[in-house]
């Protein structure tokens, strides 16, 4: 378990995890309205190493506890330089696993990283994947994301229909927005059953006051139909990939 060890160093030493930002725009003006911190590892032999494949290894090994901690302090002081910077108010949206969720302290820690950092908690955005909710302990998820929400930070379900969602957790949970799964994106606007399926959750969403984000948009066709569907913000490869903190500022910067 070499890379489990090269974790552990990278977690002590810094320098070699970084997270990188995807710009989420609004469909109505076209603005800047935030980004998904995505974590990632420049492995000093192997290179890049994707999440997908280190974060299941910090869970089964104890170090998701500190691989999440350092996550959310990096995009609280990350949120920090750039509102001294004056960027606009985005919103930084970082992926919360179950364990974090279940078992560490993630009310407490993101009070005090909250309060060290002198940001809002709105700024920082939770995202949990639908997989979360299945959890055996998900009986108590509603009241956890409930004291969340009320410190101030915004809840999106992530990952939406791919789950084995009974969508009656809709009704019971606290959430602000939906992350529609890029896999209902991928085909549109030709493939009809996609077509059906997101035109049905943004009817579904605006019932129950939630706004849609969707991911893995590609091309403008895609665009124009989500657009039309009422969707309200988007994220994916046609508007920008994951990027260094520096991109997205430069971002800002141009369209200022
Ligand atoms: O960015 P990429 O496609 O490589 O991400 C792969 C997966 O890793 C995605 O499902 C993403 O949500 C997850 N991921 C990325 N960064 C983090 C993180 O900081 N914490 C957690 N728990 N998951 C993350
Ligand atoms: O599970 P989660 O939604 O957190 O995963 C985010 C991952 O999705 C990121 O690692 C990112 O690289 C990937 N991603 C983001 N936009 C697109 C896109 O437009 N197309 C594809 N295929 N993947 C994307
Ligand atoms: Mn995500
Ligand atoms: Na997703």
């Amino acid at each position: 378990l070499r890379l489990l060890n090269d974790l552990r160093d990278a977690l002590a030493a810094g320098g070699q995890l970084a997270l990188h930002y995807q710009p989420q725009f609004r469909l109505t003006d076209d603005g800047l309205a935030g980004a998904e911190a995505l974590l990632r590892w420049h492995h000093p032999v192997d290179g890049l190493v994707s999440p997908g494949d280190f974060i299941p290894l910090a869970e089964r090994h104890g170090l998701m506890a500190a691989l999440g901690n350092w996550v959310i302090d990096q995009a609280l002081a990350q949120l920090a330089h750039w509102r001294r910077r004056g960027m606009p108010d985005i919103t930084v949206w970082i992926n919360i696993s179950a364990m974090q969720l279940f078992q560490g302290d993630l009310e407490n820690t993101l009070a005090a990283g909250v309060a060290r950092h002198g940001v809002p908690p709105s700024a920082l955005g939770l995202e949990l994947t639908e997989s979360v909710l299945l959890d055996e302990r998900a009986g108590d998820v509603a009241p956890r994301l409930a004291r969340l929400r009320r410190k101030g930070h915004p809840v999106a379900i992530d990952d939406f229909g791919t789950g084995y969602s009974s969508l009656g957790y809709l009704k019971e949970l606290p959430l602000d927005k939906l992350k529609l799964d890029r896999a209902f994106v991928r085909s549109l606007p030709e493939d009809r059953a996609d077509a059906a399926i997101v035109t049905a959750v943004m009817a579904m969403a605006r019932g129950l006051g939630l706004e849609v984000v969707a991911e893995g948009v590609e091309s403008a066709p895609q665009r124009d139909f989500l657009a039309a569907a009422g969707c309200e913000l988007v994220q994916g490869f046609f508007y920008g990939r994951p990027e260094v903190a520096e991109a997205l500022e430069a971002r800002w910067r141009r369209a200022d």
